[in-house]
């Protein structure tokens, strides 16, 4: 079986230092638990940044201050910006970071609710804008998909030419307002993809780490991290994103499963050597 890929999602753009002291807002504590999440085995970093005082921002030189500064600590670490940023921002907001042309960005396929009266917006019309600009950006897109539906529009909008192969999904499960969480959906998601993609799977709080053990197991790949989910155990808030991505190397050498370096991720992957 392949490698085992680790993207750590560090800090996100809902999750408060409230809900875990340790949520990173300031461009040291980004640089703080992105390095603990590589140390522990992380080779890919999905990066939301803030302002120092928490607020979510896609201001681009706030991206680049933020990935060159992890940059400086860890210079082979894959960098994979968000382009869903935060919901209510605008198409070219959230664009910006593709801008400073990163090996990887995320493509989120469709809308969704996000909770409350909150709707994170992605019509046909945003993804395939979002897309055309990657491929002109030579930036592979990590297709976002909360929903199978979200599939389907990918699936779609390959077969026009707007997403190249081989693609890479991200299954986001367990958010109120997508897909939930459970074995059976994600089989359902797994089963929908063409053959010669390549898959992460982003369990959203106690989800995190049953629909890990089945990436695991299944051949596909693993995305833990604070935005998505603060506790190490029920009850138990982790220290660190690298306490996170811990767990999950444990759980892969149970399992056999070895752990890829960023050189072994880029080659699964089919990204350009760094
Ligand atoms: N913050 C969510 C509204 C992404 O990173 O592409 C969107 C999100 C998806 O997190
Ligand atoms: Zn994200």
């Amino acid at each position: 079986m392949e490698k085992l890929i680790i993207t750590a999602a560090i800090c996100g753009a809902e999750v408060l230092k409230e809900h875990n002291p340790a949520i990173p807002y300031t461009i040291e504590e980004c640089v703080r638990e992105a390095k603990s999440a590589y140390d522990a085995g992380a080779s890919l970093i999905h990066l939301h940044v803030r302002w120092d005082d928490g607020t979510p921002t896609q201001d681009k030189n706030r991206f680049k201050a933020v990935m060159d500064a992890i940059w400086a600590e860890i210079p082979d670490v894959i960098i994979q910006p968000s382009t869903g940023g935060a919901v209510g921002m605008t198409d070219d907001e959230r664009l910006q970071p593709t801008e400073l042309n990163p090996e990887m960005a995320t493509l989120d396929c469709g809308t969704l609710n996000f909770g409350g009266d909150e709707v994170f917006m992605n019509t046909e019309n945003t993804i395939k804008y979002f897309a055309e600009k990657m491929i002109e950006r030579n930036i592979k897109p990590e297709l976002e998909c909360f929903d199978k539906s979200m599939i389907d529009m990918a699936l779609r909008l390959h077969k026009k030419g707007f997403i190249k192969s081989p693609m890479h999904f991200d299954f986001v499960m367990g958010v109120n307002g997508g897909i939930d969480g459970t074995l059976r959906d994600f089989m359902f998601l797994r089963g929908s993809i063409p053959s010669d993609s390549t898959y992460t799977v982003a369990g959203v709080g106690r989800y995190e780490f049953p629909l890990a053990v089945a990436a695991i197991i299944d051949g596909g790949h693993v995305r833990v991290g604070f935005e998505d989910n603060v506790y190490l155990s029920k009850g138990v808030l982790a220290k660190s994103n690298g306490e996170l991505v811990e767990k999950v190397v444990r759980m892969a050498k149970e399992f056999g499963r070895e752990i890829a370096n960023p050189t072994e991720a880029r080659k699964i992957l089919g990204l350009a050597a760094k």
